[in-house]
C-alpha cells in the first residue's frame, strides 16, 4: 500500500481512564538506565558524540563500592527542578566494578549488593551492552506501585481483583524512601518489571536537592567541556518515546501490561499488511501514558511472517530476547541537530534519493489537486529550499494535513546489531512515521544484509 495512506492521526482512539489510575500521575520519562561493560567509555562515547554531559556520578571515590554510575545530560543547575522535569535527555551507564565469580571468600559485601553484582553481570552476558531500566516521574509512587502489584503471584497481595493478569512477578522493590546526607532531602522510588529484563523504575524526586540521585556527587565533565568548546552544539531537548521489540506473538501481553498495571492505552498501531517491505514485516503498538499530556510513549513491536529474518528477529536473536529498540530524542531543530551529530561522526541509516522524488511527487501532486479544488491545501508547508536541505542530511519527512515530523535513526550502537538512537523533530504531528515505515526498513534490511542476516 502506499505508505501516506495511513494517518496515524485517524487511528488514535479516545481513551477510557475509568478502570484505571489517574493517568496524570505520570509526568515523563526521568531517565534511561543502561548496563554496559565500561561506564567510564560509554559515558563519554554518549556524551560527546550526542553534546551531553556526565553531570552526577557514584563509584569507588564516593564509597559505591561495586558498581559504578555515570549520569549524562544536560546539566542545568542540578536539583530536583532540573533533572527529571522533561526538559531533559537523562542516560545513566552503570557497570560491575567486581567480578561476581571470583570474590575473596571474606568480602565484606551485603547480599543485596552480590545479588546485583549476579544481576549486572548475568545481564552483560545475555543482552551485552543493552537498556536495563526506564524510569518514569510519577506524582505516587505508592499508588502507582501498588496497581501495578495488584494479584501478582507471589507478592502475597489480594487475588480477588478480577483483572486477568499473567503469572509474571511484577514488583521488583517495593517504594522505599532515600535520604541524601550530602544534599540533603528524599526521593521516593519502587521498581517494576516489564518485557524480558527490563524495568520500571517509578520516582518521586520529593525534596531532594541533589544533581541527581541520593548517592551521587555532582561532577565537572571537563572532557565533554572540551569537546563542545570545538564541537557544533547538538540541542536535543527530551526523550519522546521509547521503543521495546518483543518475541513472535508477545506483543498483546506486553500491551496488556502497560494497560492494566499501569493504566495506560493504546495511542496508536499497525499491522504487518502496513509495516512490511517486500522481504519482511512487523506489527506494533503505541502504548501511552494518556492524561492531558501523553508525555511517556512505550511503542510495543513484533515481527511478523516474511520471507527473509526481520530487524526485530535480528534483534531478538542478538540480544536473546525482549529488550528496548530505540530510543528517540527530541529537538526542535532536526537541521542543526542531525548535522552537528554528523560532525561528530554519529552514524545514520541511509536512504536512497528516490525516497525523495517519490516525496516532491506526493507534495506536488497534493498542489495541484488543491489548485484544482479538489482536497484541503496542508496547513504547514516546506520550501525547496528546506527539502534539499533535508535530503542533503537524508532526514525523514512524515506528514498529514495537519503537521508533519521529521525524524532519522542512528545506525545500531553497540556491536550487537540491536539498539539504537532516533532524532525527531515534531510539527504539529503526534504519529509515528508511518509514512516512513517502507522506505525506513528497507534501508534497514541493506544494513542487516550487510552483516550477512538476511
Ligand atoms: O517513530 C518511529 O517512526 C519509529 C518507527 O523497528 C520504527 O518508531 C518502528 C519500528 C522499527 C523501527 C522504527
Ligand atoms: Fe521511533
Amino acid at each position: 500500500m502506499s505508505p501516506s495512506a495511513i494517518s496515524p492521526r485517524n487511528s488514535v482512539s479516545s481513551p477510557d481512564y475509568s478502570s484505571h489510575p489517574d493517568p496524570a500521575t505520570f509526568h515523563g520519562y526521568d531517565h534511561i538506565k543502561w548496563w554496559v561493560g565500561n561506564a567510564k567509555q560509554a559515558a563519554s562515547y554518549y556524551s560527546t558524540r550526542f553534546g551531553l554531559t556526565t553531570f552526577a556520578y557514584r563509584g569507588l571515590e564516593t564509597g559505591s563500592r561495586y558498581v559504578a554510575s555515570y549520569v549524562v545530560g544536560h546539566h542545568r543547575g542540578g536539583g530536583a527542578d532540573t533533572v527529571g522535569d522533561q526538559d531533559n535527555v537523562c542516560f545513566v551507564f552503570e557497570s560491575p566494578l567486581r567480578s561476581y565469580k571470583y570474590l575473596p571468600e571474606d568480602e565484606p559485601i551485603s547480599d543485596a549488593e552480590r545479588a546485583l553484582l549476579r544481576d549486572m553481570h548475568d545481564h552483560l552476558e545475555r543482552h551485552g551492552d543493552a537498556v536495563k531500566d526506564v524510569c518514569f516521574t510519577v506524582d505516587s509512587v505508592e499508588g502507582v506501585y501498588a496497581h501495578a502489584v495488584a494479584d501478582d503471584p507471589l507478592a502475597g497481595s489480594d487475588n480477588s481483583s478480577n483483572l486477568k493478569r499473567s503469572k509474571k512477578v511484577v514488583g521488583v522493590q517495593p517504594p522505599t524512601q532515600v535520604h541524601d546526607k550530602m544534599y540533603g532531602g528524599s526521593v521516593t522510588v519502587a521498581v517494576v518489571s516489564t518485557y524480558g529484563d527490563t524495568t520500571h523504575t517509578l520516582l518521586n524526586r520529593g525534596d531532594y536537592k541533589g544533581p541527581f540521585l541520593p548517592g551521587y556527587r555532582a561532577v565537572a565533565d571537563t572532557p565533554a567541556e572540551a569537546v563542545e568548546a570545538v564541537a557544533p552544539t547538538v540541542g536535543l531537548q527530551r526523550i519522546d518515546h521509547c521503543v521495546g521489540n518483543q518475541d513472535w506473538n508477545e506483543m498483546e501481553d506486553a500491551c496488556k501490561f502497560y494497560e492494566e498495571r499501569l493504566g495506560f492505552h493504546r495511542f496508536w498501531s499497525v499491522d504487518d499488511k502496513q509495516i512490511c517491505t517486500d522481504f519482511s514485516a512487523l506489527s506494533s503498538i503505541v502504548m501511552s501514558s494518556g492524561g492531558s499530556n501523553d508525555t511517556v510513549k512505550m511503542p510495543i513491536n513484533e515481527p511478523a511472517p516474511g520471507k527473509k529474518k526481520s530487524q526485530i528477529e535480528e534483534y531478538i536473536l542478538y540480544n536473546s530476547g525482549p529488550g528496548v529498540q530505540h530510543i528517540a530524542l527530541r529537538t526542535p531543530d532536526i537541521v542543526t541537530a542531525v548535522s552537528s551529530l554528523r560532525a561528530r561522526g554519529v552514524q545514520f541509516i541511509k536512504v536512497p534519493p528516490t525516497y525523495y522524488t517519490s516525496l516532491r511527487e506526493r507534495l506536488a501532486s497534493n498542489r495541484e489537486a488543491v489548485a484544482q479544488g479538489r482536497g484541503a491545501p496542508l496547513a504547514w508547508n516546506i520550501s525547496d529550499e528546506q527539502l534539499e536541505i533535508l535530503e542533503r542530511l537524508n532526514i525523514l519527512i512524515d506528514y498529514d494535513q495537519g503537521g508533519y515530523l521529521l525524524q532519522l535513526f542512528t545506525k545500531p550502537l553497540m556491536d550487537r546489531p540491536t539498539v539504537f538512537v532516533e532524532i525527531i523533530e515534531r510539527n504539529n504531528f503526534e504519529g509515528f512515521g508511518a509514512g516512513n515505515f517502507k522506505s525506513l526498513f528497507e534501508a534497514i534490511e541493506r544494513e542487516q544484509a550487510e552483516r550477512g542476516n538476511l
